[in-house]
C-alpha cells in the first residue's frame, strides 16, 4: 500500500509521524525500589489528536507463566515527582484533568504498558488534550493494571516511575 493511500484511510501516517520532531518528551526514572526502570515518553501533536509514543525498560519482569506485568499508565496534574518511600512521587497527585470528567475519562488516562520481558513499548491517539496542555505535567507508572472502573484512578497500585512533560520546542516557547 501506498503511502498516501494508507493517510487517506486513517487520517495520519504514523511511521511519518514518528520521524518528525517530538514537541515534548517525559524521561522517566524508577523510584528508590525500582532503580532499573527508565523511558522515554514523546509526544506528537497531529491534526487529529497527539500520537504519544512510550519506550520504557527495566519494568518488573514476568516470574513465570502468566504473570507478565501490566503497568497503569497516565498523565497526572502534580508538576514534580518528589515523595517519599512511603508514598513515591506523591507529588504527581491525580490523574491530569482538563475537563472534570471521571476515571477512566481524565484527559490523562492512557492505555496501560504491557510488559516483556521488563520492556515496553506502545504508541497510541488520543485527542483528551494538546502537546501545549500536559507540558510541566507528570506521566506515572502504576504496579498494577488500571481496572478502568474504579475512582479516582481506577485502583492502579503504588506508582513505580515518574518523569515531567518537558518541551522540546526551546526556549520562548
Ligand atoms: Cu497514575
Ligand atoms: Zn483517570
Amino acid at each position: 500500500m501506498k503511502e498516501t493511500e494508507f493517510k487517506n484511510h486513517v487520517g495520519l501516517y504514523l511511521p511519518s509521524v514518528l520521524c518528525s520532531r517530538a514537541q515534548a518528551a517525559a524521561f522517566l526514572q524508577g523510584g528508590e525500589s525500582f532503580p532499573d526502570i527508565a523511558g522515554t515518553v514523546l509526544f506528537y501533536q497531529t491534526a487529529v489528536g497527539v500520537v504519544v509514543f512510550a519506550e520504557v525498560k527495566g519494568l518488573p519482569a514476568a516470574s513465570g507463566p502468566c504473570t507478565e506485568g501490566v503497568f497503569g499508565f497516565h498523565i497526572h496534574q502534580g508538576t514534580d515527582c518528589g515523595g517519599s518511600m512511603a508514598e513515591p512521587f506523591a507529588d504527581a497527585m491525580q490523574h491530569f484533568d482538563l475537563a472534570d470528567c471521571p476515571h477512566p475519562y481524565h484527559s490523562g488516562d492512557l492505555p496501560p504498558l504491557f510488559g516483556n520481558n521488563g520492556l515496553a513499548i506502545a504508541a497510541f491517539l488520543t485527542n483528551r488534550f494538546c502537546v501545549d496542555e500536559v507540558i510541566g505535567r507528570t506521566v506515572i507508572i502504576h504496579d498494577h493494571p488500571d481496572d478502568f472502573t474504579s475512582q479516582p484512578s481506577g485502583n492502579s497500585g503504588t506508582k513505580i516511575a515518574c518523569g515531567v512533560i518537558k518541551s522540546l520546542l526551546g526556549p520562548g516557547r
